[in-house]
């Protein structure tokens, strides 16, 4: 029970990576804040698996890239649970596409999305954090991609560098109020987001075999670390980066 008594916010909480945070940190005795995107279905059962887990489940509904739902998001948070403790900043999206015929409104909704709504979500957050007083954690999931390149990903994998470039920038400010900023960076876990890319079977094949722990991610790899960030035992941790690839970057040859 590493979060006893936390209050921890996600955006993106309905599916993969952000859900299974959700439920990882009420396992560990956190209240959670759920920020969802028109997801109903998908957001009713992970409230639904959070009580099982005899937590609080509080869902906000708003896209990320809207500067508005930032401080509503937070302002919900506070109201239903009393303050905010952790923020981890876990939506994105990555609609797979070729560099030389980028269409103008891919590039911006998915920087507007990944990076933009990453840093209006964190500002709030933080803001809330100084006000209370306390200190808090901030997580954003960041990627490998913030480290390699990606032929069909260059609209996305500037975005997930961002990220963790702005945990680093934000970890100065914060410092002073206790406040902590790191990323994870997830290798490649099987979630929606790359479900088409990886149905193919000789990409699947070739990623597992990049990978020396020789299986893709699951999104309860990464929500342990993010877990793990939240925690006091990262007390002395900011900053920094926790690469959460099953080895897949140190393997090139
Ligand atoms: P996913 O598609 O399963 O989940 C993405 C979640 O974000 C969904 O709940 C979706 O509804 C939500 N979302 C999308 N657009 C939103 C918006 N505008 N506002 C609010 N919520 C929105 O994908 P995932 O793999 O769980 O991705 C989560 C994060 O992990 C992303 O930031 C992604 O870049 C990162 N990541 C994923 C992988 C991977 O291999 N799956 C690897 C590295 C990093
Ligand atoms: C990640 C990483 C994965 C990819 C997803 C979409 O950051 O690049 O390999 O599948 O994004």
């Amino acid at each position: 029970m590493l979060l006893q008594g936390q209050r921890v916010l996600i955006t993106g909480a309905s599916r993969g990576i952000g859900r299974a945070t959700a439920i990882e940190c009420a396992r560990h005795g956190a209240d959670v804040a759920l920020n969802v995107y028109n997801d109903d279905d998908a957001a009713a059962s992970v409230v639904a698996e959070v009580e099982a887990l005899g937590r609080k489940a509080v869902l906000f509904n708003g896209d990320v890239a809207d500067p508005a739902s930032a401080p509503a998001f937070i302002q919900t948070a506070v109201e239903r649970l009393g303050g905010v403790d952790t923020f981890v900043s876990n939506a994105g999206i990555c609609p797979f596409h070729s560099f030389l015929d980028m269409p103008q409104d891919v590039l911006l909704r998915t920087m507007n999305v990944n990076l933009t709504g990453a840093y209006y979500m964190c500002q709030a957050a933080a803001n809330q954090m100084v006000r209370q007083g306390k200190g808090g954690s901030i997580v954003a999931v960041s990627s490998i991609s913030a480290l390699v390149g990606g032929e069909m990903q260059t609209h996305y994998t500037p975005t997930k560098a961002g990220v963790h470039s702005l945990m680093q920038s934000i970890a100065i400010p914060l410092g002073r109020h206790g406040i902590r900023a790191n990323s994870v960076m997830p290798g490649t876990v099987a979630t929606d987001i790359n479900k088409d890319d990886l149905a193919d079977p000789e990409k699947r094949a070739y990623m597992e075999k990049r990978i020396p722990l020789g299986r893709l991610g699951r999104p309860e790899d990464i929500a342990k670390v993010v877990v793990f960030l939240a925690s006091d035992l990262s007390g002395y941790v900011t900053g920094a980066s926790v690469l959460t690839d099953g080895g897949l970057f140190v393997n090139l040859q």
